[in-house]
């Protein structure tokens, strides 16, 4: 996708060329509305100001697409697809990395009632684990932010690339 034929596209089409960035169709709808953009900072600044007003609900709506760190996600969709490849560091034959994720998953779904999530993209597996654990020692509401912030760096990049 190039700025100028997501400037100019229909509604329809331009909600679907972002739509994986995120699960959450009122920030795609918001984007598409606020069209056109001179410069694709100007749309990456647009697009970044939208996610500041997503808060938890936000949060717990957009998890529904994204696996746990370590697994794969299920279905086949563009979103799944991209959720392996920003994984790729940590899908590796690396047992006991692998081990340890899944403690740390379990041990951050029992204290937080979620997922924990991070942007995997440009993390290794090993630093992922640090995250994690340092994570764990969070108050409900540090770690909802913190969430927040790796939920907006996620999408963020996604749409960076799409235009990249
Ligand atoms: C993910 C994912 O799917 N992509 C990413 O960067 N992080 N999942 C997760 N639980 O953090």
């Amino acid at each position: 996708m190039n700025l100028t034929r997501f400037n100019q596209a229909e509604v329809e089409e331009a909600q679907h060329s972002i739509e994986h960035c995120v699960a959450l169709p009122d920030w795609t709808a918001a984007l598409v509305a606020a069209r056109p953009f001179s410069t694709l900072d100007a749309l990456l600044k647009h697009a970044g100001a939208l996610t500041q007003a997503w808060d938890s609900a936000a949060l717990t709506r957009a998890l529904s697409a994204h696996p746990r760190i370590g697994e794969r996600a299920a279905g086949s969709g563009k979103e799944a697809a991209l959720s392996g490849s920003e994984q790729s560091q940590v899908n590796s034959a690396d047992a006991p990395l692998a081990a340890a994720l899944r403690a740390g998953n379990a041990a951050y779904e029992q204290r937080f009632g979620r997922v924990f999530l991070i942007r995997a993209k440009g993390r290794s597996g090993e630093q992922i684990l640090n995250e994690l654990q340092r994570r764990l020692h969070n108050s409900a509401q540090q770690e909802e932010q913190e969430a927040l912030d790796q939920l907006r760096d996620i999408t963020l990049l996604r749409l960076e690339e799409i235009f990249r």
